[in-house]
């Protein structure tokens, strides 16, 4: 398998998944800007949406966006206990969280990583990401350790790597004391680690 992505962006969050179930696969960074990757493919034959992550298995199939490709190394990995079974309630929940950490979250911080948002467009969309991380901060506020509780799924890794864009984009996370915890308690991770050394993030 191999996984494209970029430094840091949502797709962190599929390897870290991919670390996290010990499965076998390579990373190879994109350039979304110029359409190419590493070894000078153009990134748009692979993934006609031109974002990443985009999963290649090994019979060359492409799988695209983030929330099913976490859970497709979840269901192909069920000892890993990363996704509860299909059709459980608890698989509705961690769906659930998926959605919004994808549709809210994740969305919401896209005018502060755009070159064309005004001064007044990031400053909405600073306030757009507070009010969802004030749901989160709820969430996390009876004590879970995790999303779906005391156990780490493919929404916790998805989860940590959004709200830690807070850090690179002039909101104070510590605001959110649960989710500021939340972040660190998954950075701790040996898997997370690994997967942040891998895309040049952490030494
Ligand atoms: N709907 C997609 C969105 C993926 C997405 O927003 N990817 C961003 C990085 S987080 C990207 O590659 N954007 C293109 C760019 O940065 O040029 C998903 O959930 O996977």
């Amino acid at each position: 398998m191999k996984l494209y992505y970029k430094p840091g962006a949502c797709s962190l969050a599929s390897h870290i998944a991919l670390r996290e179930v010990g499965a076998d696969f390579e990373i190879e960074k994109v350039d979304t800007d110029n359409n190419k990757t590493e070894t000078n493919q153009t990134f748009t034959d692979i993934n006609a949406k031109g974002y990443v992550p985009a999963l290649k298995l090994k019979d060359g199939t492409i799988l695209t966006e983030g929330a099913a490709i976490l859970q497709f190394i979840a269901d192909r990995h069920p000892n890993s206990g990363l996704a509860p079974e299909p059709g459980a309630i608890e698989r509705t929940r961690l769906h659930e969280h998926l959605n919004y950490v994808a549709s809210e979250l994740h969305k919401a911080f896209g005018p502060l990583f755009s070159s064309t948002s005004s001064d007044q467009d990031k400053e909405a969309a600073r306030a757009n990401v507070a009010s969802k991380l004030d749901h989160i901060e709820t969430l996390l506020s009876d004590g879970r350790n995790h999303l779906l509780g005391d156990r780490f799924s493919v929404a916790d890794a998805y989860l940590f790597v959004v709200a830690n864009w807070a850090n690179f984009t002039g909101i104070a996370l510590d605001k959110w004391s649960n989710v500021a915890a939340f972040v660190e308690r998954v950075a701790a991770r040996e898997k997370v680690q690994e997967a942040l050394k891998a895309e040049g993030l952490a030494a």
